[in-house]
Protein backbone atom coordinates (compact mmCIF):
# COMPACT_ATOMS: atom_id res chain seq x y z
CA UNK A 1 0.00 0.00 0.00
CA UNK A 2 1.01 3.61 -1.06
CA UNK A 3 0.81 5.45 2.12
CA UNK A 4 2.66 8.81 0.33
CA UNK A 5 1.11 11.80 0.50
CA UNK A 6 -0.07 12.89 -2.91
CA UNK A 7 0.74 16.24 -4.67
CA UNK A 8 0.32 18.70 -7.39
CA UNK A 9 2.72 20.56 -9.20
CA UNK A 10 0.45 22.82 -10.47
CA UNK A 11 3.21 23.80 -13.59
CA UNK A 12 6.28 22.65 -15.51
CA UNK A 13 9.23 22.87 -13.25
CA UNK A 14 13.48 21.49 -13.50
CA UNK A 15 13.17 17.99 -14.25
CA UNK A 16 15.27 17.52 -11.46
CA UNK A 17 13.24 18.90 -8.61
CA UNK A 18 9.83 16.72 -9.46
CA UNK A 19 12.46 13.50 -9.08
CA UNK A 20 13.35 14.81 -6.05
CA UNK A 21 9.34 15.31 -5.12
CA UNK A 22 8.71 11.95 -6.59
CA UNK A 23 11.11 10.28 -3.46
CA UNK A 24 8.83 11.41 -1.16
CA UNK A 25 5.30 11.84 -2.61
CA UNK A 26 2.96 9.92 -5.16
CA UNK A 27 3.60 13.38 -7.57
CA UNK A 28 1.17 14.42 -10.36
CA UNK A 29 2.51 16.92 -12.26
CA UNK A 30 1.81 19.48 -15.20
CA UNK A 31 5.18 18.76 -16.89
CA UNK A 32 3.30 19.86 -19.98
CA UNK A 33 2.26 23.01 -18.38
CA UNK A 34 -0.91 23.31 -19.43
CA UNK A 35 -2.70 25.85 -18.40
CA UNK A 36 -5.91 25.55 -16.53
CA UNK A 37 -8.70 26.80 -15.55
CA UNK A 38 -9.23 27.57 -11.97
CA UNK A 39 -12.42 25.14 -12.21
CA UNK A 40 -9.33 22.34 -13.87
CA UNK A 41 -6.80 23.47 -10.85
CA UNK A 42 -10.11 22.77 -8.55
CA UNK A 43 -10.59 19.28 -10.04
CA UNK A 44 -6.48 18.40 -10.52
CA UNK A 45 -6.40 19.09 -6.68
CA UNK A 46 -8.79 16.37 -5.69
CA UNK A 47 -7.42 14.33 -3.08
CA UNK A 48 -4.00 15.86 -2.72
CA UNK A 49 -2.63 16.95 0.09
CA UNK A 50 -0.27 19.41 -0.88
CA UNK A 51 0.56 21.90 -4.50
CA UNK A 52 3.44 23.26 -5.78
CA UNK A 53 2.41 26.16 -7.67
CA UNK A 54 3.49 29.69 -9.43
CA UNK A 55 2.42 32.81 -9.02
CA UNK A 56 -0.37 32.30 -11.46
CA UNK A 57 -2.54 29.58 -9.54
CA UNK A 58 -5.03 31.83 -7.78
CA UNK A 59 -5.55 29.70 -3.94
CA UNK A 60 -9.09 31.19 -2.39
CA UNK A 61 -11.63 30.75 0.23
CA UNK A 62 -13.13 28.86 -2.68
CA UNK A 63 -10.64 26.70 -3.81
CA UNK A 64 -9.82 25.93 -0.55
CA UNK A 65 -13.39 25.15 0.23
CA UNK A 66 -13.71 23.05 -2.41
CA UNK A 67 -10.33 20.76 -2.08
CA UNK A 68 -10.51 19.92 2.14
CA UNK A 69 -7.49 17.52 1.66
CA UNK A 70 -5.39 19.93 1.12
CA UNK A 71 -2.96 20.84 3.59
CA UNK A 72 0.05 22.97 2.45
CA UNK A 73 0.19 25.64 -1.41
CA UNK A 74 4.23 25.80 -1.95
CA UNK A 75 4.79 29.05 -4.28
CA UNK A 76 7.33 29.10 -6.24
CA UNK A 77 7.78 32.61 -6.24
CA UNK A 78 8.79 35.52 -3.19
CA UNK A 79 5.17 37.43 -4.19
CA UNK A 80 2.00 35.75 -3.14
CA UNK A 81 -0.44 37.91 -3.88
CA UNK A 82 -2.08 34.70 -5.19
CA UNK A 83 -2.86 33.66 -2.03
CA UNK A 84 -5.92 34.90 0.05
CA UNK A 85 -3.86 34.24 2.96
CA UNK A 86 -6.59 35.06 5.71
CA UNK A 87 -8.52 32.52 4.03
CA UNK A 88 -5.38 29.57 4.09
CA UNK A 89 -5.20 30.33 7.62
CA UNK A 90 -8.64 30.18 8.12
CA UNK A 91 -8.89 26.64 6.42
CA UNK A 92 -6.12 25.13 8.46
CA UNK A 93 -3.63 25.65 5.28
CA UNK A 94 0.00 26.59 5.10
CA UNK A 95 1.40 28.44 2.68
CA UNK A 96 4.80 29.33 1.83
CA UNK A 97 6.73 31.20 -0.74
CA UNK A 98 9.84 31.57 -2.04
CA UNK A 99 12.10 34.72 -1.15
CA UNK A 100 16.40 34.64 -1.23
CA UNK A 101 17.11 32.64 -3.40
CA UNK A 102 15.83 35.08 -6.34
CA UNK A 103 17.03 38.55 -4.97
CA UNK A 104 20.37 38.37 -7.17
CA UNK A 105 18.69 37.68 -10.20
CA UNK A 106 16.22 39.73 -10.06
CA UNK A 107 18.17 42.59 -9.01
CA UNK A 108 20.46 42.15 -11.38
CA UNK A 109 17.06 41.93 -14.33
CA UNK A 110 15.90 45.00 -12.84
CA UNK A 111 18.95 47.25 -13.44
CA UNK A 112 18.90 45.49 -17.24
CA UNK A 113 15.88 46.81 -17.99
CA UNK A 114 16.44 50.33 -16.26
CA UNK A 115 19.35 50.34 -19.09
CA UNK A 116 17.48 49.07 -21.42
CA UNK A 117 15.07 51.58 -21.24
CA UNK A 118 16.77 54.29 -20.25
CA UNK A 119 19.32 54.16 -23.37
CA UNK A 120 16.34 52.95 -25.50
CA UNK A 121 18.10 49.33 -26.42
CA UNK A 122 15.21 47.61 -28.02
CA UNK A 123 13.76 50.65 -29.66
CA UNK A 124 17.34 51.12 -31.46
CA UNK A 125 17.43 47.78 -32.26
CA UNK A 126 14.05 47.35 -34.33
CA UNK A 127 15.07 50.23 -35.80
CA UNK A 128 17.94 48.87 -37.19
CA UNK A 129 16.32 45.39 -38.22
CA UNK A 130 13.79 47.10 -40.23
CA UNK A 131 16.74 48.66 -42.05
CA UNK A 132 16.44 52.37 -41.54
CA UNK A 133 19.54 52.63 -40.24
CA UNK A 134 21.20 54.69 -43.19
CA UNK A 135 23.93 57.30 -41.09
CA UNK A 136 25.09 58.54 -38.14
CA UNK A 137 22.92 61.33 -36.40
CA UNK A 138 24.50 63.52 -33.17
CA UNK A 139 20.74 62.45 -31.47
CA UNK A 140 20.05 59.10 -32.89
CA UNK A 141 18.06 57.26 -30.11
CA UNK A 142 19.72 59.54 -27.40
CA UNK A 143 18.66 57.94 -24.05
CA UNK A 144 18.98 59.59 -20.56
CA UNK A 145 22.27 59.47 -18.66
CA UNK A 146 22.28 56.08 -16.24
CA UNK A 147 25.87 56.88 -14.71
CA UNK A 148 25.39 59.75 -11.79
CA UNK A 149 21.43 60.11 -11.84
CA UNK A 150 19.02 59.90 -9.44
CA UNK A 151 17.61 56.19 -8.63
CA UNK A 152 14.61 56.30 -6.75
CA UNK A 153 13.42 52.89 -5.52
CA UNK A 154 9.61 52.40 -4.18
CA UNK A 155 9.43 49.10 -1.77
CA UNK A 156 13.05 48.54 -0.92
CA UNK A 157 13.08 45.05 0.32
CA UNK A 158 15.92 42.31 -0.35
CA UNK A 159 15.23 42.60 -4.43
CA UNK A 160 14.73 46.52 -3.96
CA UNK A 161 18.03 46.65 -2.07
CA UNK A 162 20.06 44.58 -4.72
CA UNK A 163 19.07 47.02 -7.39
CA UNK A 164 20.13 50.22 -4.69
CA UNK A 165 23.51 48.72 -4.41
CA UNK A 166 24.01 48.09 -7.96
CA UNK A 167 23.09 51.90 -8.56
CA UNK A 168 25.73 53.05 -5.61
CA UNK A 169 28.34 51.25 -6.21
CA UNK A 170 27.97 50.30 -9.75
CA UNK A 171 27.12 53.51 -11.54
CA UNK A 172 27.44 55.75 -8.70
CA UNK A 173 23.80 56.83 -8.53
CA UNK A 174 22.32 58.80 -5.72
CA UNK A 175 19.64 56.43 -4.37
CA UNK A 176 16.04 57.56 -2.63
CA UNK A 177 14.10 55.23 -1.56
CA UNK A 178 10.59 54.80 -0.21
CA UNK A 179 9.42 52.26 1.94
CA UNK A 180 6.37 51.41 4.48
CA UNK A 181 8.86 51.47 6.69
CA UNK A 182 12.72 52.83 6.99
CA UNK A 183 15.78 51.01 6.33
CA UNK A 184 18.20 50.32 9.64
CA UNK A 185 21.01 52.35 9.47
CA UNK A 186 23.59 50.17 8.92
CA UNK A 187 21.39 48.97 5.91
CA UNK A 188 20.62 52.29 4.45
CA UNK A 189 24.29 53.33 4.71
CA UNK A 190 25.77 49.76 2.62
CA UNK A 191 22.91 50.72 -0.04
CA UNK A 192 24.03 54.64 0.51
CA UNK A 193 20.39 55.05 0.08
CA UNK A 194 18.24 58.29 1.37
CA UNK A 195 15.07 57.57 2.64
CA UNK A 196 12.31 59.94 1.08
CA UNK A 197 8.40 60.55 0.75
CA UNK A 198 6.79 59.57 -2.09
CA UNK A 199 6.20 62.85 -3.24
CA UNK A 200 9.46 63.74 -3.61
CA UNK A 201 11.16 60.41 -4.96
CA UNK A 202 8.92 61.04 -7.46
CA UNK A 203 9.91 64.69 -8.23
CA UNK A 204 13.26 64.13 -7.60
CA UNK A 205 13.78 60.42 -9.60
CA UNK A 206 15.46 59.77 -13.13
CA UNK A 207 14.61 56.37 -12.50
CA UNK A 208 11.64 55.28 -10.86
CA UNK A 209 11.87 51.54 -9.94
CA UNK A 210 9.11 49.70 -8.63
CA UNK A 211 9.67 46.31 -6.67
CA UNK A 212 7.52 46.60 -3.93
CA UNK A 213 4.73 43.86 -3.34
CA UNK A 214 0.87 43.81 -4.50
CA UNK A 215 -1.58 44.26 -1.93
CA UNK A 216 -4.82 46.02 -2.22
CA UNK A 217 -3.85 49.07 -0.60
CA UNK A 218 -1.18 49.38 -3.55
CA UNK A 219 -3.33 48.84 -6.10
CA UNK A 220 -2.56 51.53 -8.85
CA UNK A 221 0.01 53.11 -6.58
CA UNK A 222 1.48 54.42 -9.92
CA UNK A 223 -1.40 56.10 -11.89
CA UNK A 224 -2.28 59.56 -13.51
CA UNK A 225 -1.79 61.95 -10.63
CA UNK A 226 2.00 60.09 -9.36
CA UNK A 227 2.78 59.78 -13.58
CA UNK A 228 2.39 63.85 -13.37
CA UNK A 229 4.35 64.24 -10.52
CA UNK A 230 7.74 62.34 -12.24
CA UNK A 231 10.49 64.84 -14.53
CA UNK A 232 9.45 64.59 -17.86
CA UNK A 233 12.67 63.11 -18.92
CA UNK A 234 12.20 60.30 -16.41
CA UNK A 235 11.82 56.58 -16.67
CA UNK A 236 9.53 53.87 -14.95
CA UNK A 237 10.67 50.43 -14.23
CA UNK A 238 7.98 47.84 -12.94
CA UNK A 239 9.46 44.35 -11.85
CA UNK A 240 6.70 44.06 -9.26
CA UNK A 241 3.56 43.20 -10.01
CA UNK A 242 0.83 44.40 -12.70
CA UNK A 243 -1.76 46.12 -11.18
CA UNK A 244 0.38 48.31 -9.21
CA UNK A 245 0.64 51.20 -12.20
CA UNK A 246 -2.54 52.06 -13.92
CA UNK A 247 -1.01 50.37 -17.49
CA UNK A 248 -3.75 52.87 -19.42
CA UNK A 249 -2.45 56.04 -17.77
CA UNK A 250 0.90 55.07 -17.95
CA UNK A 251 0.91 54.08 -21.76
CA UNK A 252 -1.24 57.59 -22.19
CA UNK A 253 1.71 59.64 -20.38
CA UNK A 254 4.00 58.09 -22.38
CA UNK A 255 2.36 58.97 -25.77
CA UNK A 256 1.68 62.58 -24.80
CA UNK A 257 5.88 62.08 -23.37
CA UNK A 258 4.65 63.14 -20.40
CA UNK A 259 7.48 60.79 -19.05
CA UNK A 260 10.47 59.62 -21.46
CA UNK A 261 10.26 56.25 -21.27
CA UNK A 262 9.23 53.18 -19.38
CA UNK A 263 10.25 49.35 -19.08
CA UNK A 264 7.85 46.87 -17.73
CA UNK A 265 8.04 42.91 -16.83
CA UNK A 266 5.08 42.60 -15.08
CA UNK A 267 1.52 43.94 -16.55
CA UNK A 268 -2.28 44.13 -15.10
CA UNK A 269 -3.93 41.29 -16.34
CA UNK A 270 -0.51 39.60 -18.05
CA UNK A 271 -0.08 37.54 -20.13
CA UNK A 272 -2.52 39.99 -21.66
CA UNK A 273 -0.99 43.21 -21.99
CA UNK A 274 -2.88 46.64 -22.58
CA UNK A 275 -3.45 46.95 -26.12
CA UNK A 276 -2.08 51.25 -26.33
CA UNK A 277 1.38 49.69 -24.42
CA UNK A 278 1.91 47.61 -27.26
CA UNK A 279 2.06 50.87 -29.45
CA UNK A 280 3.74 53.41 -27.64
CA UNK A 281 7.66 52.91 -29.11
CA UNK A 282 9.17 54.39 -26.22
CA UNK A 283 8.16 50.96 -23.67
CA UNK A 284 10.23 47.75 -23.16
CA UNK A 285 8.16 45.05 -22.73
CA UNK A 286 8.97 41.81 -21.34
CA UNK A 287 7.36 38.74 -20.24
CA UNK A 288 7.65 38.69 -16.52
CA UNK A 289 11.11 36.67 -16.96
CA UNK A 290 12.88 38.86 -14.01
CA UNK A 291 13.79 35.97 -11.68
CA UNK A 292 14.55 33.39 -15.47
CA UNK A 293 17.53 31.57 -15.62
CA UNK A 294 17.55 28.65 -15.10
CA UNK A 295 19.77 28.16 -11.60
CA UNK A 296 17.34 30.50 -10.08
CA UNK A 297 14.32 28.66 -11.22
CA UNK A 298 15.89 25.50 -10.39
CA UNK A 299 17.00 26.97 -6.62
CA UNK A 300 12.97 28.29 -6.44
CA UNK A 301 11.35 24.86 -7.28
CA UNK A 302 13.73 23.30 -4.85
CA UNK A 303 12.80 25.95 -1.68
CA UNK A 304 9.20 24.53 -2.77
CA UNK A 305 9.90 21.25 -2.45
CA UNK A 306 11.83 21.64 0.49
CA UNK A 307 8.92 23.13 2.07
CA UNK A 308 6.51 20.38 0.92
CA UNK A 309 9.20 17.78 2.28
CA UNK A 310 9.39 19.46 5.59
CA UNK A 311 5.98 20.06 5.64
CA UNK A 312 4.92 16.50 5.57
CA UNK A 313 8.18 14.87 7.77
CA UNK A 314 6.43 17.35 10.80
CA UNK A 315 9.41 19.51 10.51
CA UNK A 316 8.74 23.70 10.41
CA UNK A 317 8.62 24.71 6.93
CA UNK A 318 11.48 27.22 5.82
CA UNK A 319 9.57 29.91 4.21
CA UNK A 320 5.89 30.51 6.07
CA UNK A 321 3.52 32.63 4.81
CA UNK A 322 1.37 32.13 7.40
CA UNK A 323 0.81 30.05 10.68
CA UNK A 324 -2.28 27.90 10.45
CA UNK A 325 -2.94 25.72 13.58
CA UNK A 326 -1.70 22.04 13.04
C1 LIG B 1 7.93 34.20 -10.72
C2 LIG B 1 7.81 36.36 -9.38
O1 LIG B 1 8.59 33.79 -11.86
O2 LIG B 1 8.85 35.40 -7.50
C3 LIG B 1 7.97 36.15 -7.93
O3 LIG B 1 7.21 36.75 -7.15
O4 LIG B 1 7.14 37.23 -9.80
C4 LIG B 1 8.54 35.51 -10.36
O5 LIG B 1 9.83 35.28 -9.91
C5 LIG B 1 6.47 34.13 -11.00
O6 LIG B 1 5.67 34.66 -10.01
C6 LIG B 1 6.06 32.68 -11.18
O7 LIG B 1 6.03 32.01 -9.97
Amino acid sequence: MNCKPRILIARAISPEVVQRLEQHFEVESNQDDVIWSPQELVQKLQGKDGVLTTGSQTIDAALLAACPQLKIVANMAVGYNNFDVPAMTAAGVQGTNAPDVLTETTADFGFALLMATARRLTESEHYLRAGKWTSWRYDLFAGAEVHGSTLGIIGMGRIGQGIARRGAHGFGMKVIYHNRSRLAPELEAECKARYVSKAELLASADHVVLVLPFTQENHHTIGAAELAQMKPTATLINIARGGIVDDAALARALRDKRIAAAGLDVFEGEPAVHPDLLTVPNVVLTPHIASATMGTRLAMADLAASNLIAFFEGREVLTPVNKPAR
